[in-house]
């Protein structure tokens, strides 16, 4: 194991998205574990200014460090608006060297302590091969749905039955060339493994993950034991080790929330149970205007209140007058406290993009969702959500309609079918709860995390 002595740990972030922040909580989880071990956690100096709120709730002189890397601009460079894959591809470029640089001032900072152990965002899949070279354990964590990361390792097998971009008459059929999959579609895949360009940062990226992850110490999960036992099993034969240590906002300690500042618990607090829609499409999407018009006029003909967590430039694409005209029944604010929003009473349901954390984070508030998946695993996590699970339903047609809205909406909060998906979401709650008990799944499985990455 890495280190006879006190152990030294480098984790390392993927900077974008909400990436970091579940590294940033698992490392403070093992900084209180392991109080004689030092943790480097290396992350874009952007990334880190985003954490603020976590890195500031480390008492100080705590045993983590935290280091920022270049995200990889050159100076005086401006981004093209908003490129995710450009910014993503100028970060990786440079990020093999940054992170070099920053794991040696790490072990100057750590009165030359050796590193012992690499823990990584899976997406920084070289840090393998650094790990590799330094003959210590690698453990990447997948921040994720499980599924997703089962298809990419599945690729090179679906490109054989596929080709790499599979006919269109094809996208519909069932997943079933992998059995626990055969209520998902091979529109639901992640893109860039058998349509959409596959030669794009992103399909190379997870291409070159899924080859590394093999031979990492151990794989690190955000879920819990019994929710997709088939999955799991699935991905213990694909991975020397892997586990299961989620809901990790359960398991982990959170920072302190922001402030509510728009006061959204006390106004969900006039409000009787389960009748109000949620509503936010993680950090890095948001609706096309046209539907956030149809969403926003759903909204209205359901008569449903709602909390939409909308950015300001996002709000400009309302319907005109539908701020005034809804302003007794709905709050839209550019940031919600999510985590408290979910686990109040009077939340019924979630319009979501399925981004993995706002799925355990629905799951764990026992809230049903309505899906409008947009990239990467959030197709696969919709699919599951509705139809694995049945724990909540897509809009009619795939995109955001006012009839799509104002049906999926009734169905949620008003119907039978909404009720039963209340009480299998309300079973799958209860499980996530347990498994994150003292001697329970997830926490017996942090205790062996501990044990890889610090060797006791
Ligand atoms: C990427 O997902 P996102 O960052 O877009 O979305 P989530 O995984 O759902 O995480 C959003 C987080 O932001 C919080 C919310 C979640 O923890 O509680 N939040 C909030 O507190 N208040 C708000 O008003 C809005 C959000 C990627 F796009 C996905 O496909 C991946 O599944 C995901 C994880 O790898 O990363």
């Amino acid at each position: 194991m890495g280190s006879t002595g006190n152990p030294h740990v480098a984790l390392i972030a993927f900077p974008f998205g909400t990436h970091a922040a579940p590294l940033f909580s698992l490392t403070a989880a093992l900084a209180t574990a392991a109080p004689s071990a030092t943790f480097s956690f290396i992350n874009s100096g952007r990334s880190n200014a985003s954490l603020a709120r976590d890195i500031s709730a480390v008492p100080s002189g705590a045993n983590i460090r935290v280091y920022d890397i270049s995200d990889g601009c050159p100076d005086g460079y401006v981004l093209p608006v908003h490129n995710p894959e450009e910014e993503v591809g100028l970060f990786l470029q440079a990020a093999a060297v940054n992170i070099r640089e920053a794991m040696e001032k790490a072990v100057e900072g750590a009165g030359g302590r050796r590193i012992s152990c690499i823990v990584s965002d899976a997406f920084i899949w070289f840090a393998g091969k650094m790990a590799e070279e330094m003959r210590v354990p690698w453990v990447p964590l997948w921040t994720g749905g499980p599924y997703s990361l089962a298809t990419h390792m599945y690729t090179d097998f679906l490109r054989l039955k596929f080709g790499e971009q599979v006919t269109p008459s094809r996208l519909s059929e069932p997943l079933d060339c992998i059995p626990y999959m055969s209520a998902l579609q091979v529109r639901e895949l992640p893109e860039g493994i058998v349509f959409g360009n596959t030669d794009s940062v992103f399909a190379r990226l997870v291409h070159s993950m899924a080859k590394e992850l093999p031979h990492a110490t151990t794989v690190a999960l955000n879920t819990f034991h019994g929710l997709d036992p088939a999955v799991d099993a699935d991905l213990d034969t694909k991975f020397k080790h892997t586990l299961s240590i989620g809901p990790l906002h359960l398991l982990t300690p959170q920072p302190p929330q922001p402030a509510d500042s728009y006061g959204c618990v006390q106004w969900l607090d006039n409000h009787a149970p389960a009748t109000v829609v949620y509503i936010s499409f993680g950090t890095i999407m948001s609706l096309p205007p046209p539907e956030a018009a149809a969403l926003a006029e759903g909204l209205e003909a359901s008569g449903v209140p709602f909390i939409w967590s909308l950015k300001a430039a996002g709000q400009a694409y309302l319907p005109s007058g539908f701020l005034e005209r809804t302003s007794g029944r709905g709050l839209v604010v550019p940031w919600v406290p999510q985590l408290k929003v979910l686990n109040h009473p009077a939340v019924g349901a979630f319009v979501t993009h399925c981004g993995w954390n706002s799925v355990m984070e629905s799951v764990t508030g026992g809230v049903p969702m309505i899906c409008r998946p947009f990239l990467g695993d959030q197709r696969l996590n919709a699919g599951v959500v509705s139809r694995v699970w049945k724990i909540g339903a897509g809009f009619e047609g795939g995109i955001v309609t006012t009839g799509a809205a104002e049906k999926a909406l009734r169905l949620v909060l008003m119907e039978d079918g909404g009720k039963a998906m209340r009480e299998r979401v309300g079973k799958l709650r209860e499980m996530a709860i347990g498994a994150t008990k003292p001697g329970e799944s997830s926490t017996n499985n942090f205790q062996a995390l501990v044990e890889v990455i610090c060797g006791y």
